[in-house]
């Protein structure tokens, strides 16, 4: 595996790319266009720019984290052929120039979701937390309203202002979209495009809009749907494990060969839907981070690794979820577990 770090850009990020080569075992940087808006085609000038600036630190792009899809797709209006036309388009450009790894969701309007972006945990950190109740107190136009106030001035992954500006016209267009009519829309994308699909968080249902990357069944049944290894995973083990009924390290198991990149970080649950992110550590949430390791170490995972959303600590003001701090902590904690168990391994123990 190699250990990487997600950088936004440096006209995005509050983390800059020396800081990130400093970070002992970080080698790769997961990035993306962040200005680019979904259904864009990528200029292959673009990326080249970018890929220069990374390697001029020292660094390289390890992946595109994401490539987002265009709600005609998941929608499976007529005008879905440009979109995918697009992207495939998009993928081009990147393979021209040597990346090969791209990550994406299928979710229904909105990307990830919490309800609070800086809930005080008892050490004076933020964290991002989801509170169900909250959500279900919530319109859905005024999910980003709530979501924004908080974000320290960022543009969140996924919740780009031009796409919530029209939340209600997009809930429209999902009317007739239900599981069953996503996964075919799924089915139709992949036929033609293949790559590493992140789950959908939280793992379950949000305004009644369909979500179907949450559990095994749903990622198996999606394996088989394009069964070939192009078809793969972003295995999230902060998303996933938003369902407590998930079993993490066994889902690893069986999704052997099809994982070509993993996010891993922790969760502490104070019911079974009311969570906040905790520190990567295992004794800081409610997961087993040994058993999430040797599970992907088992599995003879060797494509990249990135801690995922870490709490703000020492006073860093950065995009929730993505400061440099507890990430670059989580990053060093992560390696340590791996060196354990390859040495564990490797001397039989
Ligand atoms: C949140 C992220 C997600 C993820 C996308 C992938 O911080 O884990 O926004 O990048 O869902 O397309």
């Amino acid at each position: 595996m190699e250990m990487t770090f997600r950088w936004y850009g440096s006209k995005f990020d509050t983390v800059t790319l020396e800081q990130i080569r400093q970070i002992p075992g970080v080698t790769g940087v997961i990035t993306t266009l962040y200005d680019t808006t979904p259904g864009e085609v990528w200029t292959r000038e673009a990326i080249h720019a970018l890929k220069e600036e990374v390697e001029a630190s020292g660094l390289h792009i390890s992946g595109i984290e994401s490539v987002n899809i265009h709600d005609a797709i998941k929608i499976g209006s007529p005008d879905r052929e440009q979109y995918i036309d697009n992207y495939i388009e998009t993928l081009k450009h990147l393979g021209k120039e040597d990346i090969h790894l791209v990550c994406y969701n299928f979710m229904p309007v909105f990307d990830w979701t919490r309800t609070e972006l800086a809930r005080v945990r008892p050490d004076g950190s933020t964290v991002l937390a989801y509170k169900q109740s909250a959500v279900d107190a919530l319109v859905p136009e005024k999910m980003f309203e709530s979501i924004a106030g908080d974000a320290n001035g960022a543009i969140l992954p996924g919740w780009e202002p031009e796409r919530m500006a029209k939340v209600k016209e997009l809930f429209d267009a999902y009317r007739d979209v239900d599981d069953e009519k996503l996964f075919a829309n799924l089915k139709y994308f992949l036929e033609r495009i293949m790559m590493a699909i992140h789950p959908d968080d939280p793992a379950w249902s949000v305004f009644g809009l369909p979500r179907i990357i949450i559990n095994k069944e749903n990622i198996l049944r999606m394996m088989k749907m394009v069964d070939d290894p192009h078809n793969g995973v972003t295995f999230c083990s902060g998303s996933y494990g938003t369902n407590l009924e998930n079993d993490l390290p066994d889902m690893i198991r069986s999704l052997k060969g099809r994982i070509h990149f993993a996010h891993v970080r922790n969760l502490k649950f104070h019911s079974q839907q009311d969570f906040e992110e905790a520190a990567h550590l295992s004794s800081d949430g409610s997961f087993d981070m040994y058993e999430i390791m040797k599970a992907l170490y088992d599995i003879g995972f060797d494509g990249p690794i990135r801690p995922d959303h870490g709490r703000m600590i020492w006073g860093e003001k950065a995009m929730p979820g993505y400061g440099l701090y507890d990430r670059a902590l989580g990053a060093t904690y992560l390696n340590g577990l791996w060196e354990a168990i390859d040495k564990s391994h490797k001397r039989g123990i």
